[in-house]
């Protein structure tokens, strides 16, 4: 047992360590800050995200989301508006003294300023939905907003033969609107952390999203110990009108804050803040998501490792690292070793990186770690490691930093658990063929792009309507970009290799490209060289154009530089027999990633960077997969463009605003198929 007063002892050695480590131009009142947040936090203070959990043994489980406006700051009744103060929160209503209860306060960054948000259930983060693999869930999404539509995606759940669940505004089903009811079921095959949001805009940025965790009946860990921990970086700005006015004054300001379970601080407010609880002797598995619009963030407990067992929903071999760095729409289940823990309170820590070069900027996410010992168990200590190991980099070596070692998040490799069927859909035989596209992200004549095409919303549901869809791209050039909705048509059955890379005039930063409708195995990485100055050398694998060099040119049409590599399984540095399965990967600015599909799961599939502003912006395209084989609910709504003529194709009866999917399944003849590519004929759609 450790003496008592070595706590506080530990606890100061682990303030000046984070200050190294993240912090090194953080200046001292800021450490004493920390040091007086975790004294109020002793008093008691905790924070829950009040979810659904379905039974274990049922077989289909119900629950509603509620959309609906919100607003920071503020709780019911006479409590009106609030002010924190020394980690609580007190009413502006002097009839009303001392603290009140904080768990139905959306507090975000203790700004005394309100800010509307877009809730589910009226909480931020909205309830967290908890089923078990395999389950089959019902969610009736209910638009009780008075001026927006929405859609609520289930990201990273492959929703295999039911693509008109996956909530996507304009892809998969026509927006929600106000007053309108959705009903979303489907059925998760495979466990992991994954969560939900909404696919409207930017609404996810205004509060729209949750965790959603399909739990494992063979999990180590028991549910009482996992903790769900979401992370963001919070700006006062992220609302359409306003992120529209800092646009147009060219002002995009950087975030005001970080958010842990949707509670920060604002510089020195000392807001409410998150605060976990675990014992040594147990296990306890932390789901960490990051929920974030656009920045990269850097996460740690300082003073414990992070031991990685899971990604994207997919199980790894475990991995001991100091720090996760994670993109928007990325998840990294870890778990502690509690032996190494002492009796105290821990800081979590989370920091911004530069868009670019991933410079660490001081801390300024912080929540706490209670590690009690009851049973007064010994603390092991850790081998001295003078180096620190960084899961995530986009690059080999971290630029100015010589003491962080990177651990590309392809090091991350396959337990073996997942028998490989469990990814792809029986009833559809592979094919012996395999197709290559190279799919270039970024912004080539300063466009948000994939291979220059600038993502065109339709106006009506793809999946439903695909005739009222154009999908004609022939305007865009190998250096020329242009606005279409464009498609990528995959061929049932079929293997499909993506070159995913960000390279050409058009390559400025990394970006994290999520895929709907499958996970992805990831073959290989490649990251740029970087000199510790912080040179970058791109790849020159890949050519981007015959005629120019690879950095005056646009990118729009790549291809290998070695013809041989056409062949994938000739590629150096190949991965096909223990690669990591993502749904979201970042793709090396400079660099490229290699995924591996089965078309398979016929739907109408987004994949986009989830940067919000990038996929608003036009980084964005629809996978068209096995289109004949679609599968939709019958009596699924439709849309219309005031443009269009009507379409009639599905719609038997006249608009329910209550989808239904007990309705009979009608199969999307071969013959719409055709209609989806052909649509450009439809002159309303010429600009
Ligand atoms: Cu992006």
């Amino acid at each position: 047992m450790l003496p008592k007063h070595k706590t506080s002892e530990h606890y100061m050695k682990d303030i000046f360590k984070i200050t190294r480590l993240l912090g090194r131009k953080h200046h001292k009142s800021r450490r004493m800050k920390v040091l007086s947040a975790v004294l109020f936090v002793v008093n008691g203070l905790t924070g829950t995200i009040v979810g659904f959990r379905c039974d274990e043994n049922a077989v289909h489980c119900f629950t509603s989301l509620d959309i609906q406006s919100a607003f920071t700051m503020i709780g019911e009744k006479d409590i009106g508006q609030v002010y924190a103060k020394d980690r609580k929160l007190y009413s502006i209503n002097p009839e009303r003294n001392g603290p009140v209860p904080i768990d139905d306060i959306i507090t975000a960054d203790g700004w005394n300023q309100t800010r509307h948000l877009i809730t589910a259930n009226g909480s931020m983060p909205g309830p967290s939905i908890i089923i078990y693999e395999n389950q089959k869930i019902t969610i009736l999404v209910k638009n009780h907003m008075i001026n927006e539509a929405v859609t609520i995606h289930w990201h990273g759940i492959d929703q295999l033969g039911l693509p008109a669940m996956d909530g996507v505004a304009f892809v998969s089903q026509c927006p929600i609107l106000p007053g309108q009811t959705f009903n979303y079921t489907f059925q998760p095959r495979y466990g992991g952390s994954y969560w939900y949001h909404s696919h409207v805009g930017n609404q996810r940025d205004m509060g729209m999203y949750g965790a959603f965790i399909v739990l494992r009946k063979r999990d180590p860990v028991p549910f009482e110990l996992q903790h769900i921990v979401q992370i963001q970086e919070w700006n006062h700005l992220y609302n359409a009108m306003d992120l529209l006015y800092a646009n147009v004054k060219n002002e995009v300001k950087s975030p005001n804050s970080i958010l842990i379970n949707g509670r920060g601080e604002l510089k020195d407010n000392l807001a409410p803040l998150e605060i976990f609880h675990v014992t040594k002797g147990d296990r306890c598995l932390f789901r960490l998501i990051g929920v974030g619009s656009m920045h990269v963030l850097l996460f740690s407990i300082p003073g414990l490792k992070l031991n990685v067992t899971e990604t994207d929903g997919f199980e790894v071999v475990p991995t001991v690292v100091d720090n996760i760095i994670i993109y928007p729409a990325e998840r990294y289940d870890f778990e502690l070793d509690l032996d190494y823990a002492e009796e105290r309170i821990y800081n979590i820590t989370v920091s911004i990186l530069s868009s670019k070069k991933l410079t660490i900027k001081p801390f300024i996410g912080l929540g706490f770690l209670n590690v009690s010992n009851s049973n007064n168990l010994p603390a092991k200590v850790y081998e001295q490691n003078i180096k620190s190991r960084v899961l995530n980099c986009p690059f080999k070596t971290y630029p100015h930093e010589e003491d962080i070692v990177c651990v590309p998040v392809n090091d991350l490799k396959d337990r073996g658990h997942v028998n490989d069927d469990k990814f792809i859909l029986q009833k559809i035989p592979k094919l012996n063929e395999t197709a290559l596209h190279f799919l270039n992200f970024g912004f080539p004549k300063h466009n948000s792009s994939i291979n220059g095409r600038i993502f065109r919303w339709p106006t009506v549901s793809a999946l439903t309507q695909p005739s009222e869809v154009d999908t004609d791209c022939s305007r865009c050039t190998d250096e020329e970009t242009c606005h279409c909705s464009h498609s990528l048509n995959l061929k049932t059955g079929s293997t499909i290799i993506m070159v995913l890379l960000n390279l050409g005039t058009g390559a400025t930063i990394s970006h994290p490209i999520h895929m709907h409708g499958h996970t992805y195995e990831v073959l290989k990485m490649e990251f740029p060289e970087v000199t510790i100055d912080g040179n970058f050398t791109f790849s020159e694998h890949i050519e981007c154009s015959h005629t120019l060099p690879n950095i005056k040119s646009s990118c729009n049409n790549a291809r290998w530089r070695n013809s041989s590599w056409n062949d994938y399984n000739k590629i150096p540095g190949i991965n096909t027999v223990d690669p990591v399965r993502k749904d979201t990967i970042v793709v090396p600015y400079g660099g490229y990633v290699i995924i591996r599909i089965e078309a398979r799961n016929p739907g109408v599939w987004f994949m986009h960077c989830h940067i919000d502003k990038h996929m608003v912006d036009g980084m964005a395209l629809m996978l068209n997969e096995s289109f004949e084989q679609i599968k939709v609910p019958n009596g699924l709504p439709t849309c219309h463009s005031y443009l269009t003529k009507m379409s009639g194709e599905l719609s038997a009866s006249s608009s329910p605003q209550t989808s239904s999917i007990t309705g009979k399944i009608i199969n999307l003849s071969a013959d719409k198929l055709n209609r989806f590519q052909l649509a450009r004929t439809n002159q309303w759609f010429s600009i």
